[in-house]
């Protein structure tokens, strides 16, 4: 696209006079407006969880989950300080939950994940039914559900929260509010939902009309052994290994309404380049390697974060089999016709 045109005297005067009436010439800012390729402030970057878990123990002895509703230190993207965000469009932070603590009941219109990073046992309630949460655990809740989380356990529980803060924020469509208990009444029994919903089986009455998926904890050893039987059965994608999505089996869309999420399986190697517009935050799972994002390198290991931005071409390379959880807006660029991928060096 084009470059601005000069500031001639006479045009500079003209800016500032329209200027009062706030009014700005578009041919000063069209070439960063409509960009040939996405241009984003979002940058590559990768935080290891042993640094992060030393911070949460800290908070842990500052503030109580209770004081600080959720206690939850934000991953900033380097390129985004001071705007909560990891991507342009998406959250991620790190929560700790101590044994005996709670984080009360509220609700909001932004969707929630949580993927357990470490701990066994602690929950989360969602709309009246408790999940236990084990590591590799993918949870959700839904727009305007009831959450709240305990931890019951000796240990600490950590999980990594995936919300669409930052879209739901642009959009200006932020309700938020506490039930005023900490937890909620519970109806449901515990994994109902998942043995409803979770075996390609339905009760008949079941409203499908609902946007997010009703099963809200994806268990790790069911996505495992998915990605394992792949493996046995079939050769890996050159660009993403084993990779499933998480569906909502109401209507096989993305589990979450404005959140796309993944897990993938990657044989020892380096794989195919690939680029899509959906900035991606990946999660370690099992295993380890370097990932390059366009010039940036970035190790990780299991339970480490790291963000690659829209449109850079990203290779992973494993030195044995290893396995990644990540998440995007995939599911809103696609309902909005925007959704790009190259697979390759081109
Ligand atoms: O657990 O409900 O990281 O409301 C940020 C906002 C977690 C939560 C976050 C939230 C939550």
């Amino acid at each position: 696209m084009s470059v601005a045109p000069t500031e001639t005297p006479e045009r500079k005067a003209f800016y500032e006079r329209i200027d009062k009436d706030n009014l700005t010439p578009l041919w000063s800012v069209l070439g960063d407006l409509v960009t040939p390729e996405p241009k984003s402030g979002c940058q590559a970057y990768g935080w290891k969880f042993d640094k992060v878990r030393d911070a949460m123990l800290e908070a842990g002895d500052l503030i109580t989950a209770k004081e600080a509703e959720r206690r939850v230190l934000i991953y900033e993207n380097p390129g985004l300080r001071g705007q909560s965000k990891i991507t342009t469009s998406l959250y991620a932070g790190v929560q700790l939950v101590l044994p005996g603590e709670v984080a009360p009941a509220h609700r909001h219109t932004q969707s929630a994940l949580r993927f357990v990073l470490e701990g066994s046992g602690a929950h989360t309630a969602v709309n009246g039914e408790k999940t236990i949460m084990e590591y590799g655990d993918f949870v959700i809740t839904p727009p305007m559900s009831w959450h709240d989380h305990g931890n019951e356990t000796d240990a600490p529980m950590f999980w990594l929260d995936g919300l669409d803060i930052p879209l739901v924020s642009m959009l200006d469509a932020s309700f938020a509010e506490s039930l005023g208990e900490d937890e909620q009444p519970i109806t449901r029994q515990t994994g109902q939902s998942y043995a409803e919903f979770g075996h390609a089986l339905m009760p008949i009455n079941a409203d499908v009309s609902r946007t997010a998926s009703p099963i809200f904890n994806y268990p790790y050893v069911r996505s495992r052994e998915t990605l394992e039987a792949m493996k046995r059965g079939s050769d890996p994608d050159a660009c993403h290994g084993w990779k499933v999505r998480y569906s909502n089996p109401l209507d096989g869309g993305s589990a979450m309404p404005t959140i796309s999420t993944f897990i993938q399986m990657l044989p020892a190697g380096t794989t195919m380049p690939y680029r899509s517009t959906d900035a991606t935050i990946f999660v370690g799972v099992e295993g380890g390697g370097k990932t390059t994002i366009s010039d940036v390198a970035i190790e990780w290991g299991p339970r480490d974060v790291f963000v690659v931005p829209s449109w850079k071409p990203v290779v992973h390379e494993v030195a044995s089999e290893s396995l990644l959880f990540s998440f995007s807006d995939r599911v809103v660029q696609e309902k909005l016709g925007l959704w790009r991928e190259r697979r390759g060096n081109v």
